[in-house]
């Protein structure tokens, strides 16, 4: 149930960009099975009790045409700063790979210059290069790094040279492995969030056994309820201007992965919805 660009609440951009995967190919995939995903769910929200999509959803595309993240990244970064001046309509962007953010935040950035980063990810993404180039989904959080704060949750992937950027400056990093209490580490993110906020969450900060179509699985990740409960909490305490949900790989026979992706999406808008 799509609404015009003027009178919709949320936009959705897809983005079905892929270079730089490692181990399984198929993000290009992700947002066109976003979308099929999302058609199977149901519009009344059962958490929220409310048909969310009657604020008004646009959905856009920006197909990459075979372009390097070179010749694409700029067309990105016109895109959103284009949806962004219209004002009042919150942005989703959808991957593709997760090089993608680095793309998609700097407009934000310069709207709202206080504004700091959750980041949602088994993988610390802070290199500044890898395999010879900046644009690698390896590296998505590490030009915004030297910006602006990024508050880190769900990581336990982390290279040794990136291991040198991890809780250092502007990068606050919950391992996972040290921050098992939900509720704890939703009030230390709180704290080290400041009051305006971007998420960019890479699907496989979730645990597999709730999001297995992932490029790079790691174990032992966020159950469904316990990421909800602490995107919930940032929602409700911050203002969430963007968000970011990359790296959605579909497995040929196994649906799940999208439908656990866009109800995160619409789930994400009804608390938007609530909190203004
Ligand atoms: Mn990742």
């Amino acid at each position: 149930m799509p609404a015009p660009l003027r009178d919709a609440r949320f936009t959705v951009l897809l983005l079905p960009f892929e270079r730089t995967t490692c181990h399984r190919k198929g993000t290009r995939k992700g947002p066109p099975r976003f979308i099929e995903g999302s058609l199977g769910l149901e519009r009344w929200d059962e958490e929220l009790r409310q048909q969310t999509y009657k604020a008004g959803i646009h959905t856009l595309e920006l197909p990459p045409r075979g372009q390097a993240a070179r010749r694409y990244f700029p067309r990105v970064e016109a895109e959103v700063s284009r949806i962004l001046s219209l004002g009042g309509k919150t942005l989703f962007s959808i991957g593709g790979e997760h090089s993608l953010s680095q793309a998609i935040i700097p407009p934000f950035l310069k709207r709202w210059p206080g504004l700091s980063i959750l980041h949602f990810d088994a993988h610390a993404d802070l290199r500044p290069a890898y395999e010879g180039t900046p644009f690698s989904h390896a590296c998505a959080l590490y030009p915004v790094s030297r910006n602006c704060p990024v508050v880190q949750v769900g990581i336990r992937s982390v290279a040794e040279e990136e291991a040198r950027l991890v809780g250092q400056g502007e990068v606050t990093t919950f391992l996972m492995h040290e921050h098992r209490d939900i509720r704890k580490l939703a009030a230390k993110a709180l704290r080290a969030l400041t009051d305006t906020v971007y998420l960019s969450i890479d699907l496989d900060g979730f645990d597999p056994s709730v999001v297995p179509g992932v490029g790079t699985p790691q174990p032992g990740g966020f159950s469904w309820h316990e990421a909800l409960d602490l995107l919930r909490t940032v929602v409700r305490a911050k203002k969430v201007v963007g968000v970011d949900v990359m790296e959605l790989c579909p497995l040929e026979d196994d649906v799940s992965s999208e439908v656990a992706a866009s109800k995160l999406v619409y789930r994400l808008m009804g608390w938007l919805l609530n909190s203004r």
